[in-house]
């Protein structure tokens, strides 16, 4: 069963599409030990509302992967949810292999990574690792990123290496996402034109996580609307006064789609 598949079913059995963006501001070395905690205090408390959790390098840097890190995993596992490390994977493919080793090693389910290196010696070797990984390990690609920035990049316009065809960088990357089988791609919750756009050439076929709700100004209703099937969000949860109400509330807006 493909990580795709897995969190698909989560996803219906819990009538959650919301994965927990696990974040917390930075810490001083003496207040570091309170993060575990926490984490796992949050965990607790919306594991009923959400599909999977989302770990970036605020848990990763401070309590270190094997450490730390695999307790939360273990915890996000025992609750019946996936966990996506964001590792934005962005490197030569002997580095990226060893990066998702470790990554896997520690019980991810999936890996977020760039597509800005391209497929042969940069996503090739990453891709392979997670298909040959016990259980098979997922990948989702960036496509178009949630912060103002992304147009710098992601908002490109292109000359199609192959064909010369003249096409937006976000649009040939959701094109690769299906050629590659990714396991789903990333765009911001900001850019409800640009899921759209993106969800109508994937078709369904790799589903679309949206970060940037709350916090960064993107609406969740927006970008389910225009086709997000999952939605990545963090603070509009961790910093609510309530974090399962709020949770719960973000799972309920996909039912009554
Ligand atoms: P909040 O803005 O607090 O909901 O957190 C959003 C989370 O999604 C953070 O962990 C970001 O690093 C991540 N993220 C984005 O915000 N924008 C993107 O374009 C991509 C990601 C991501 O890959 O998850």
């Amino acid at each position: 069963v493909s990580y795709k598949q897995k969190i698909e079913q989560i996803a219906k059995d819990k009538q959650s599409r919301i994965v927990l963006a696990l974040d917390f501001p930075y810490q001083r070395r003496e207040n570091r030990q309170d993060l575990l905690s926490k984490a796992q205090n949050i965990i607790d408390a919306v594991s009923p509302y959400i599909c999977a959790v989302k770990i970036n390098h605020h848990l990763t840097l401070p309590l270190g992967i094997f450490d730390g890190v695999q307790k939360i995993i273990t915890q996000v596992h025992n609750a019946g949810l996936l966990a996506i490390m964001d590792g934005k994977v962005n490197d030569i493919g002997a580095t990226n292999q060893t990066i998702a080793e470790y990554y896997f090693e520690a019980g991810f389910d999936a890996l977020i990574a760039n597509p800005f290196i391209g497929w042969t010696e940069g996503l090739k070797p990453l891709f392979e690792t997670a298909i040959k990984s016990q259980p098979q390990r997922g990948i989702i690609l960036l496509a178009y990123m949630s912060h103002k920035g992304a147009i710098e990049g992601y908002g490109q316009t292109i000359k199609d290496p192959q064909t010369g065809a003249l096409t937006k960088q976000y649009l040939a990357f959701a094109q690769k996402a299906l050629a590659f089988n990714a396991d789903g791609v990333v765009v911001g919750a900001t850019v409800p034109d640009k899921i759209n756009e993106i969800y109508r050439l994937l078709n369904e076929k790799v589903p679309i996580y949206s970060p940037g709700v709350g916090a960064q100004g993107g609406t969740p209703e927006e970008a389910l609307k225009a086709g997000s099937q999952y939605l990545i969000v963090g603070r509009e949860i961790i910093q609510a006064q309530n974090p399962a109400e709020q949770a719960f509330k973000l799972a309920k807006l996909k039912l009554e789609k």
